[in-house]
């Protein structure tokens, strides 16, 4: 399998699918299409003809599967014994609404702080807006560790890593950079998914990447910047 991904410091997106097949232990190979850049449609189409276009699109020889939630379930059907989605019923259909709730959602945060790598930010009031998604994602959190984390199977959502830690591990990493406070429960959480030596190699592409797409810019209240080169 060919993933198609953008940045690894920008692309919320790629992200998800690219940590869910590490995590995963699923053989792919990784094609980097530089966002922001005038070939960007022409390469994912020259890649995957018929596409929606946009990263991350999976390539399985002559298949190509966009969208992450259609990604997600092409991967746990062709590795049923992976682990993408818990095995437990209730806990798979709570990770799959919070799932759907995440790609569908959360557009005053992602709208106020969009996923960079490379900087960490001040703390500051972001809006009301953007604190009812955060209350809502960290509920949602408290409420997966609360029911689905005591088995023993792990410190993530529903237990064991799931396609739900996946999809919500751009947004862990938006309320760390962006300073944004939350309660113990969801801080022990997002700890779990930054320590992912998946998520540590990915970070580590990202901070190497010389590439600075326009909207890095647009938030002046960055702290650090956290860019190697
Ligand atoms: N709904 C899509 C969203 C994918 C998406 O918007 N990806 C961004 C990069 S993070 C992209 O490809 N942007 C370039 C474009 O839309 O032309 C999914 O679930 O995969």
């Amino acid at each position: 399998m060919k993933l198609l991904i953008g940045n690894k410091c920008y692309s919320s997106w790629s992200l998800r699918a690219w940590l869910l097949m590490r995590v995963k232990s699923i053989a792919f190979s990784e094609k980097l299409v530089l966002l922001d850049e005038p070939g960007f449609k022409q390469t994912v189409f020259a890649e995957a003809p018929g596409s929606g276009g946009t990263v991350p699109t999976l390539i399985d020889g002559d298949l190509a599967v966009w969208e992450t939630l259609a990604i997600i379930e092409y991967l746990h059907e062709t590795h049923p014994d992976a682990g993408i989605w818990p095995s437990d019923p209730a806990a798979r259909a709570q990770a799959r609404a919070a799932c759907s709730e995440m790609h569908a959602g959360f557009t005053a945060l992602r709208g106020a702080c969009p996923m960079n790598l490379g900087k960490r930010y001040a703390a500051r009031d972001r809006g009301a807006d953007v604190a009812r998604d955060v209350e809502r994602i960290t509920g949602i959190w408290r409420q997966a560790r609360e029911r689905f984390g005591g088995a023993g199977e792990g410190p993530f959502l529903y237990g064991a890593f799931s396609a739900a830690d996946a999809m919500y591990a751009p947004v862990v990493t938006r309320l760390d950079t962006y300073g944004i406070a939350i309660d113990p429960v969801s801080q022990d959480y997002m700890r779990a998914v930054l320590a992912l030596p998946a998520y540590r190699e990915w970070l580590a592409a990202a901070l190497d990447e010389p590439w600075i797409v326009a909207h890095d810019e647009v938030d002046e209240s960055a702290l650090v910047n956290l860019r190697q080169s």
